[in-house]
């Protein structure tokens, strides 16, 4: 059953329940802000200081990072993580399908403000599976005369029980490139944080394990090349106003991704698929 609900302000969502799960998501940003499994626990994680408003993007959850991921390479004014998680999309189905989940497609096209700071004429479809896993698909077509470039990422917030006690598995002897002191490394054994954060793990493998508590939460992306790892530990998260002092303590971000050297050209009438799928056990 999906049902559309609106808050006070006019902010809208879908609320979606079936045999499987449980889910929200906005369509400002088809923007999945809660996922729950039958028996388990949430598994995408939420600020409770989250502003659900026109124009704000949602702290938590999976915010879609599109037509760039980070700064704007040319032009640093510009709205970070591109303009995909702020515009309001459309709902184009839902469907209850034979196994219990339910599948949903929302659509985002050109406008006046997307054109504004990115010209050109695409096609950004996301697929979203509620089943007893979740799967997400985000695919760009690229209906202009011109070729162009992306960076992208679903940028899910994981729920944890405890930051400190987290492994994440499949990473072992990678390159990454940290963002926090500008420079590349090499990753040896599994990544487990004690400290900020903010990583870019380049040709990351399709699956990524994340240990956490008494669960595995496995990822099986296509489409992939990066995955971005990010916690701001405490002073960065005092500074942020929509995140609790302490809330860094029980999320990190795991992101199916194609950033800096991983960006995806298309040229016209090409088309890009990016995959998640996640279960846990
Ligand atoms: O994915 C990591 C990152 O790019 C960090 O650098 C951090 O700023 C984070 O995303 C959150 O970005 P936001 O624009 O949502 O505050």
């Amino acid at each position: 059953m999906t049902i559309q609900k609106e808050l006070e302000n006019g902010f809208q969502y879908l609320e979606i329940k079936n045999s499987h799960a449980h889910a929200k998501i906005a369509l400002q940003g088809a923007h999945l802000f809660h996922y729950q499994a039958k028996e388990k626990k949430p598994l995408l994680w939420l600020s409770d200081l989250a502003h659900f408003e026109e124009g704000k993007a949602i702290r938590g959850g999976i915010p879609i990072c599109f037509p760039w991921f980070g700064k704007n390479r040319e032009d640093k004014t510009l709205a970070q993580h591109g303009f995909a998680r702020n515009q309001q999309w459309k709902l184009m189905l839902t469907q209850e399908l034979a196994d219990g989940s339910t599948h949903l497609q929302l659509l985002l096209t050109p406008n006046k403000e997307t054109r504004k700071v990115w010209d050109y004429n695409f096609l950004l479809i996301f697929n979203v599976t509620i089943g007893a896993e979740l799967t997400l698909s985000l695919t760009t077509i690229n209906c202009d005369t011109q070729a162009f470039e992306i960076t992208q990422a679903l940028h899910t917030y994981f729920n944890v029980s405890n930051i400190q006690n987290i492994a994440i598995k499949g990473l072992e002897q990678s390159v990454y490139y940290d963002t926090l002191e500008r420079q590349l490394g090499k990753q040896h054994g599994v990544v487990s944080i004690k400290e900020e954060v903010d990583r870019v793990y380049f040709d990351a493998p399709s699956k990524i394990i994340l240990e956490e508590s008494e669960r595995a939460i496995t990822l099986n992306s296509e489409g992939s090349n990066s995955l971005v790892i990010w916690n701001p530990w405490h002073e960065k998260t005092k500074q942020m106003s929509d995140m609790p002092d302490k809330s860094y303590q029980t999320m990190v971000c795991l992101e199916t991704a194609n950033v800096l050297k991983d960006f995806v050209l298309l040229r016209p009438n090409e088309s890009h698929t990016l995959k998640v799928m996640i279960a846990q056990n």
